[in-house]
């Protein structure tokens, strides 16, 4: 970190307190490396149990889609993951017992939402939803990204007599075994759904409404050898991370800003022979046929969708919804498809972060008067007058099939570096300069133009205004920001 501002020196300090909203992954990411730091913390959480979109998503199938061993902390690997992608239950314990080693799980404040933080006087001033209140030197808004639940806007959806439930509030009292079940949605919730529910149920009936590019991903077991030899062997376990790392960041997240990348070619060609090889029936073929390139949307990594959609008792609809009724959803070509059960993997509210929460910055400006136009934040964390303020995996992070995880480590390296200047005395604030804002996002939105993402097609990428969010550059770029922040872009008091 480079020092030309030149401030008044001020005394350091050793007593600083961070308040931590949410102990998902990157909450306990940020109370480990808090503790490992010499800092002291409190962490709210507003559920009775920690793990976020892991606590929340329990639907059937329910898998990531980033290899095990990088879908893990780097200083916490695990040798028991049971598969190459994990199960979302298996990810779940993973958190609480990283939480328990770490004894972080002991500091989290459960049942505790907050509710509103303003900047006062030098301090963050936090609100509780049980009326109590904190303070604290520094904010981390650790909120998660996919959390809000999307409803679709179908008339007479609560008309409809059987169980409806959204895929982020799966309703396990409901079985599905000998039933009609009609899913809406075609994202990579609804393809993991698809796969596990087909076997049980006596129908399923799936609403696209867009096709998706699917790559052909098995996900083979660890034997029993390979568990024991990760276990004798830890630096077994680092090679394949850094392995998965290298080649996600080379073979994936490097590219995504050049919509003409030949790697970005390859991946839609083995899209295309996955359609090609894998789907039997031309009608059926054409009907799953996107008509946008591959990586536009998220991909989606399935090694069984395919062979599940063309199952006797699954149907794929392409006809668009016009209603739900009593008994089932009434497509525009007046067929109604009776149904039990209604499940809607219909997504999420994105662009929400740390919503419906009130932050407020100096002089009181309210962060969402400040995103008026839409959320974003100087190097996907820190925002212009919320001075010691960090949002993990905040507006413009690169979100795009990579690990969230490291995407939170690396963010937190910065975080760390920046509050060495207020650790170390040089200042009691810090926040992006306004300049330096806008120069970031004058590039990020240039960026944003040529990524696969902007070659049309509809997705969570994109702002209101259609244009991608996401981190536009290299992945490698951003390892390099996040570990050189530039001291001349930010506001120091
Ligand atoms: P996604 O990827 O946002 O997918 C939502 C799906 O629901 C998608 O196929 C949508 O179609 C469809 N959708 C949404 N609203 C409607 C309505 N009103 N009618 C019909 N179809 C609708 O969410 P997921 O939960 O699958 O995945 C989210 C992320 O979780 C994923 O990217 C991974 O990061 C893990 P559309 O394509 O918009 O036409």
């Amino acid at each position: 970190m480079t020092d030309t501002h030149t401030t008044p020196p001020k005394s350091a300090r050793s007593d600083l307190r961070f308040i931590i909203i949410g102990a998902g992954m990157s909450g306990i990411l940020s109370a480990i490396k808090l503790r490992e730091a010499g800092l002291d913390f409190a962490i709210y959480e507003k559920a009775d149990r920690l793990g976020g979109t892991w606590r929340e998503n329990t639907y059937a199938g329910i898998t990531c889609d980033v290899p095990s061993h990088f879908y893990s902390f780097s200083f916490a690997l695990n040798p028991d993951w049971s598969r190459q992608f994990s199960p979302g239950a298996e990810i779940q314990t993973y958190f609480e017992d990283v939480a328990q080693r770490y004894k972080i799980a002991e500091e989290i404040q459960f049942g505790k939402e907050v509710t509103g933080a303003a900047f006062e006087n030098g301090r963050w001033q936090i609100e509780l939803s049980d009326g109590s209140t904190d303070v604290g030197d520094f904010l981390i808004a650790a909120t998660g990204v996919l959390h809000h639940p999307a409803y679709p806007a179908i008339e007479g959806l609560d008309e409809f007599e059987g169980p409806t439930f959204h895929s982020a509030r799966w309703h396990h009292d409901v079985s599905l075994a000998g039933k009609r079940v009609g899913l809406i949605g075609t994202g990579s919730t609804a393809i993991q759904i698809t796969s596990a529910v087909i076997d049980e149920v006596q129908g399923l009936s799936v609403f696209q409404r867009t096709a998706q590019w699917i790559m052909p991903v098995p996900n083979a077991d660890f034997s029993n050898e390979e568990r024991a030899e990760f276990r004798r062997n830890p630096e077994s376990m680092q090679t394949l991370r850094d392995q998965v790392n290298r080649s996600f960041t080379d073979g994936f997240a490097n590219v995504l800003g050049d919509a003409e990348s030949p790697i970005i070619r390859a991946i839609h060609d083995a899209c295309e022979a996955n359609l090609e090889n894998s789907v039997k029936d031309p009608e059926l073929r054409e009907k799953l046929r996107p008509n946008y390139r591959a990586a536009c949307k998220r991909l989606i990594m399935s090694g069984d969708f395919y062979d599940a959609i063309q199952r006797p008792n699954a149907s794929l609809v392409t006809e668009r919804i016009e209603r739900a009724e009593k008994s089932g959803l009434r497509t525009q070509d007046g067929t109604l498809h009776e149904l039990d059960v209604l499940i809607l993997a219909t997504g999420f509210r994105v662009d929400q972060f740390v919503r419906p929460m009130q932050v407020r910055g100096r002089s009181g400006v309210l962060l969402d008067e400040a995103w008026r136009q839409g959320p974003f934040a100087y190097m996907s964390m820190m925002v212009p007058e919320f001075p010691n303020f960090f949002m993990l995996n905040g507006p413009n992070s690169p979100v795009g099939n990579f690990s969230l995880i490291e995407v939170a480590e690396l963010q937190f390296e910065y975080v760390l570096r920046v509050v060495d200047q207020v650790r170390s005395g040089t200042c009691r604030e810090i926040s992006p300069s306004r300049e330096a804002m806008e120069r970031f996002d004058a590039e990020r939105r240039k960026a944003a133009e040529t990524t696969i993402w902007n070659t049309g097609c509809n997705s969570w990428y994109l702002d209101a205004e259609g244009l991608p969010t996401a981190w536009p550059f290299t992945f490698d770029r951003f390892r390099e920001e996040m570990g050189r922040p530039c001291l001349e872009d930010h506001d120091l008091r």
